[in-house]
């Protein structure tokens, strides 16, 4: 059981500045930070420190303002109020907290598959000229799945055919399962989901079922509370952000293995520099290319520069990454500090981990915050209105802003630290099974051999509460050096590829069986697998595996593991691992110690029936022990060596 901290925050003043030694392991962001300090930017962790004391209440999730007969708060040590106005006690408001992050996360990740899906729908239409059908195998792999036909039909003609399909997994009527779990879910997990009652039905019927629970007066039960939480979080994993990935493949290429750079020494002092921010690759794939155009890049030299460099940050950054290898700038507590380079011209957000500060930052510096979609508006932001119908205007117009604002920069204020890294990225699960030489078989013998013990998935973002990268890293450390074999996504891979673990020669990190395993293929120990949305490869591969060896994934020496997270798409991601029987760690303390049933039910008993929990540990080594001697155990029961 973890202790109750009411203050965990680890970034601490220094003369009345934060210390850059603690907030971050980047040295990029070490530079940045102290500039911020001495010129007085406000960052997330000055920010952060201004907040603190953070409310006791809030972190432990003991506090509603569900109804207006509240706000209510329980007091945890039992010397006030045990029970809001309407009776609900710690245990229904913790719950039903912890509900409605999970009902957000799902949301965001499904409703950026909407927009995806909408995409594909013009293209299966034929109403854009700006995307096509890119993937024709994956589409015809999903449409087999889905049963569409697909012998001698078109691209556009199968396309047409899985739109419906596709849309009646957001809403539709009846309680049969959503089609793509149907589909892509190992068997032996779907038994499972479906004793338990916790089958998704429809990805927004989902959502909404939590939102409805959780009004005053309506769900009062932890567990129930808390099964619905499982339904919506599955819904999300096996058919919102698998949808998200497959049709993002489908339009814009599986990803295969690709170099980039990373840091923020990837900004240019001769070229305009263009961030792009969020997590939608449909307007920024189009962004690059305009800019990559010899029109654009022409246009830039007429307003002094050397050209147009477009950059990635957050899962956009991702997104783009995985297909085109764009450089990266970095991870989420970067994207204050890429604008205070003073080399930005500027940054294009879809949605999704965008702080509203950037428009502030932003007028301290000539950088342009451009945000392009009509849900995601930010005062003081220009915003262009993106419609994927005539995505390449609006992309030319977004970049035109960009080069015309080259002249305004400040030469003398710039500061691009130095740093940048080489890494590899791409790895989807079609290129892994390339690499393997068609099958997951020698994966498997590696496994059953113990040349590789076990496969971790590390996911999810950076927190200022935690010092940046570090725990991300330590964890990544640990795991490899005992031979377990590291995938991830999110803002994890660019923490991972920012300090060296996505190259070749990090093989020589590893222990000697995932050396070896990594020379023979030729391949990083920690893999670079997408963006959050991309949390659906992973599941792929897990039910891929469990398949292969007659088992359940619960059975696998596998964990996850989300060492700073802090999103509310996190909160859903973790549990629909937890669902798909997977043993989740989380770096950072999620708001449930309030209810010391609630947060039993979530890291002890939730295994009894989901053959997954959830694992509490700030300590990144202590953390990595655990989940090592969890692949242990899991080796032992499947009688493998240890
Ligand atoms: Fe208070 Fe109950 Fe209303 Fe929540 S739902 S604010 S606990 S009265
Ligand atoms: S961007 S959700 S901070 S991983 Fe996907 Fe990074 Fe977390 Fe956002």
């Amino acid at each position: 059981m973890v202790k109750v901290e009411l203050l965990p925050t680890k970034v601490s003043w220094k003369n009345g500045k934060v210390d850059p030694e603690k907030a971050t392991i980047n040295p990029a962001a070490a530079e940045l930070i102290e500039l911020a300090n001495r010129e007085g930017y406000e960052t997330a962790w000055h920010r952060l420190l201004q907040q603190e004391p953070q409310c006791g209440f809030g972190l432990l999730g003991v506090c509603c303002r569900n109804c207006t007969l509240g706000p209510c708060r329980i007091d945890p040590f039992g010397n006030g109020p045990k029970r809001g106005v309407c009776g609900a006690d710690a245990d229904t408001i913790v719950a039903r907290n912890i509900l409605r992050m999970i009902a957000a996360g799902a949301a965001a990740h499904s409703d950026h598959a909407r927009d995806i899906l909408q995409v594909f729908q013009y293209v299966a239409e034929g109403k854009t000229k700006s995307y096509k059908i890119t993937d024709s195998e994956k589409l015809r792999w999903l449409a087999k799945a889905l049963g569409v036909p697909v012998d001698g039909r078109t691209d556009q003609e199968i396309a047409k055919d899985l739109v419906p399909i596709l849309a009646a997994e957001f809403g539709k009527y009846g309680d049969e399962p959503l089609k793509l779990i149907e589909a892509l879910a190992p068997s032996k997990r779907k038994e499972v989901w479906s004793k338990l009652g916790v089958m998704p039905r429809a990805i927004d019927r989902e959502v909404n079922e939590i939102m409805h629970r959780t009004h005053m007066g309506v769900d009062a039960d932890p567990v129930n509370l808390t099964l619905q939480g499982v339904r919506a979080a599955l819904a999300d994993g096996w058919s919102g952000s698998m949808m998200a990935t497959i049709l993002s493949d489908i339009l814009f290429g599986t990803p295969k293995p690709i170099k980039y750079n990373i840091n923020l020494g990837v900004l240019r002092e001769d070229a305009v520099n263009i961030v792009v921010h969020g997590h939608n690759p449909v307007l920024s794939m189009k962004i690059v290319q305009v800019a990559w155009s010899k029109e654009m890049q022409e246009l830039a030299k007429k307003y002094g520069a050397n050209g147009v460099n477009v950059v990635g940050m957050c899962c956009t950054g991702n997104e783009v990454l995985m297909r085109q290898g764009i450089p990266i700038a970095g991870n989420m507590l970067l994207q204050e500090l890429a604008i205070i380079t003073g080399a930005v011209e500027a940054v294009i957000a879809d949605y999704q981990c965008v702080m509203p500060s950037l428009a502030t930052l932003a007028e301290c510096f000539h950088t342009k915050l451009i945000t392009t979609e009509p849900k995601m508006k930010i005062p003081g932001a220009i915003h262009v209105e993106f419609d994927p119908k005539n995505a390449d205007e609006a992309a030319k117009e977004i970049v035109r802003i960009a080069i015309e604002n080259f002249p305004r920069r400040n030469k003398a204020r710039v500061k691009i630290p130095k740093h940048k890294t080489e890494a590899m990225a791409g790895y989807s699960v079609e290129a892994l099974l390339q690499i393997l030489g068609g099958s997951l078989d020698p994966l498997i013998q590696a496994l059953k051999e113990g040349t590789i013990k076990g496969v971790v998935g590390i996911v999810g973002c950076n927190n200022p509460k935690v010092k940046q990268n570090y725990n991300l890293i330590t964890v990544t450390k640990k795991l490899i050096e005992n031979d377990i074999l590291v995938v991830g996504t999110g803002c994890w891979a660019h923490a991972a590829a920012t300090h060296g673990f996505f190259t070749l020669e990090a093989a020589e990190m590893a222990g000697p069986g995932l050396k070896k395993v990594c020379k023979a293929l030729g391949i990083p120990p920690a893999i670079h697998m997408g963006s959050c949305v991309d949390c659906s490869r992973i599941l792929l591969v897990l039910g891929a595996l469990a398949d292969a060896l007659g088992v359940d994934i619960s059975d696998l020496p596998a964990a996850g593991s989300a060492p700073e997270w802090f999103s509310e798409k996190a909160v859903s991601i973790g549990t629909y691992f937890v669902a798909s029987g997977v043993l989740v760690h989380l770096g950072v303390v999620p708001p449930v110690l309030g209810s010391p049933n609630v947060t039993k039910l979530l890291t002890e008993d939730a295994e009894k029936i989901l053959g997954g929990k959830f694992y509490v540990e700030p300590d990144p080594e202590k953390a990595a022990e655990t989940i090592i001697n969890h692949i242990i155990e899991k080796r032992k029961k499947l009688g493998w060596p240890t």
